[in-house]
């Protein structure tokens, strides 16, 4: 699977790229990431990549000649019909389902937006999919990007330990959609600034089945608390058994 992204900040990603559980799978080109400067598809002696608005308005605008030409020697490199992502503050919000599609996919290439946005144009022309991560406003889709191969690259095979990927994570459906359970580790007594606090006994007790009972009530009781909207998705799914709502509404 390969990617290549257009920045003009290509330096950003390096440390991403040699940090965490995800660095072998980029390092091996099991994640075959390569960074393209957009400057180096500029003209003109001072490597201008934006201009000012056509209508007026404050900020300025990536311009489509050096986007364009990086995307074509892209496909050339590439030698295939990769789709051509932007990250953007227009586009479908970034979510579970759709990262677990790129991570089956061969790749894509992903521009990086600065400024105050990019020449329409461009965008008619060459982009297949814009994609923002959600609703507040950052400087660039630098960060977007290293968010999308992270959460891509934790999915593959062989990024996780064994015991870490059958876990998974709050969106997995295993876990009904719900948020995680609480966790603790050693020491069973903690000195906390407060006083002391102590690990739930059934945690220690060795029984599995109110160890599980344990876990999923802790969930239910955070998805709760925290995100109300994907507990009425997972009743509506019927995935709330009667003790889960029993559970539910003791806590009220
Ligand atoms: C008032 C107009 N602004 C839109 C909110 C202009 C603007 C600000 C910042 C346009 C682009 C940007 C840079 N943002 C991104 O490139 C970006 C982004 C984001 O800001 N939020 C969430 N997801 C993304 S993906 C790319």
């Amino acid at each position: 699977m390969r990617f290549d992204v257009v920045t003009l900040f290509p330096e950003m990603f390096e440390p991403f790229l040699r940090s965490g559980v995800t660095r072998r799978a980029y390092e091996s080109k099991q994640v075959d990431v390569r960074l393209w400067q957009l400057r180096e598809f500029t003209h003109d002696a001072y490597q201008r990549v934006d201009d000012r608005p056509f209508g007026g308005g404050p900020g300025m605008v990536m311009q489509a000649q050096p986007l364009s030409d990086a995307v074509m020697a892209i496909r050339a490199d590439r030698g295939d019909a990769a789709p051509v992502v932007l990250f953007s503050p227009q586009g479908e919000t970034l979510c579970h389902d759709q990262v677990e599609r790129w991570s089956h996919s061969s790749g894509a290439i992903l521009i990086c937006g600065r400024y105050e946005g990019v020449d329409q144009r461009f965008i008619e022309a060459h982009v297949d999919v814009q994609i923002s991560i959600g609703d507040f406003v950052l400087s660039g889709g630098e960060l977007p990007a290293m968010l999308l191969l992270d959460s891509l690259a934790r999915l593959l095979p062989g990024v996780l330990s064994a015991e870490a990927s059958h876990i998974q994570d709050s969106f997995n459906p295993a876990l009904d959609g719900l948020l995680d359970c609480a966790h603790y580790t050693r020491p069973e007594v903690w000195q906390s600034p407060e006083g002391e606090r102590k690990v739930p006994d059934v945690l220690l007790s060795g029984h599995h089945q109110n160890i599980e009972q344990f876990r999923r009530r802790s969930s239910l009781s955070a998805t709760q608390a925290c995100r109300p909207d994907l507990l009425e998705i997972a009743r509506a799914r019927g995935l709330l058994s009667a003790a889960d709502e029993a559970w539910l509404s003791s806590l009220k």
